[in-house]
């Protein structure tokens, strides 16, 4: 059992935090149709065969959001689940562009969530930040686009992320936003090196100047790569109970995460898309420290991690350590 609580979620997407009870009740509200009979046929379509499959789960079911109110809802019941899970910060993943393309106004999304954030997270001992992630599968153009109307609208962003399908989609194509976020003032991350190869890793590092990666787990490919990351201290948000379920390794006692911990890669333990891969962070903590039979002292570093990599103020930091 773990003794440090996992007090640090950095890699965490909002809309992958809906669970299917929230779904049918959104559903109902909103007179939306769901192909599924029930809970448990909606719960059947869990079993994934890869990050697209689950991708199109993933959006299929946030036609279920609409108003601001259906996005507070979500955050909220995700704050409530991440404070009893022991969570003291959250940095949140949101998906602008899914939810645009869907004819769903940006306040909405924006306001819904944010306002959830500001209205909830304190009184349950929460700090937070709110990252807008643009999808990589659809043009860049576009991204640069959402994030102008992100900026104009004086949207509450701590930063900007880059997430949905990657293979083929490499993270180059995107600098103009990520250049554009850093004269912003913005944190910059990137999912990579999950499905795709370790040279996306490399290349968010060098063309989108990224803080940190998401996931990251096929770096160990790639030799001076990982030398690279360990000398730079870059950090990384593995995602285990994800990883297993989209199968980009095919057992949780294979997962990467000790051999990364040990070469002395700043990873540390998230839960990504909770509602959809059987786990908050806290179980995936204990997940892979049972799995992987991690000591105390990795246990400690992996939560050292976390709140070294978080873009929270040295005093925060020291309280959350
Ligand atoms: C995601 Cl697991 C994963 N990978 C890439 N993009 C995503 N968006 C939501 N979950
Ligand atoms: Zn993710």
């Amino acid at each position: 059992m773990i003794d440090t609580p996992p007090a640090v979620e950095l890699h965490v997407h909002v809309e992958g935090t809906l669970e299917p009870e929230l779904i049918t009740e959104l559903a109902a509200r909103n007179g939306i149709a769901l192909p599924y009979r029930d809970i448990e046929d909606l719960r059947a379509r869990y079993a994934f065969h890869d990050l697209a499959d689950f991708l199109a789960l993933y959006y299929a079911n946030m036609a279920v959001l609409r108003t601001a109110d259906d996005f507070a809802a979500m955050t909220r019941a995700y704050l409530r689940r991440a404070a009893a899970g022991g969570v003291r910060h959250v940095e949140l993943f949101v998906d602008p562009q899914a939810h645009l393309v869907r004819g769903v106004p940006l306040a909405a999304v924006v306001d819904g969530v944010a306002g959830a954030l500001a209205d909830d997270a304190p009184g349950l001992g929460i700090t937070t930040g709110l990252i807008a992630c643009f999808l990589r599968d659809r043009p860049p153009a576009e991204a640069v686009d959402v994030l102008r109307a992100l900026l104009a609208a004086d949207a509450p962003l701590l930063g900007i992320g880059l997430d949905s399908a990657e293979v083929g989609h490499p993270p180059g194509g995107f600098a103009e936003v990520f250049a554009l976020a850093a004269e912003a003032g913005l944190h910059r991350v990137a999912h990579a090196g999950e499905e795709g190869p370790a040279a996306y890793v490399t290349e968010a590092l060098d063309v989108l100047g990224v803080e940190r990666i998401d996931h990251g787990i096929r770096s160990l490919d790639d030799p001076e790569l990982v030398d690279r990351l360990v000398r730079d201290a870059v950090p990384l948000t593995v995602c285990p109970l994800s990883n297993v379920r989209l199968r980009c390794t095919p057992d949780l006692r294979d997962h990467p995460l000790a051999t990364m911990l040990h070469r002395g890669l700043r990873v540390s333990v998230h839960s990504d898309d909770p509602a959809y891969f059987g786990g908050y962070v806290d179980d995936n903590h204990r997940a892979v420290a049972a799995a992987l039979g991690l000591t105390r002292d990795d246990q400690a570093r992996l939560a050292h991690h976390a709140v070294d990599a978080a873009f929270v103020s040295a005093e925060r930091a020291a309280e959350l350590h």
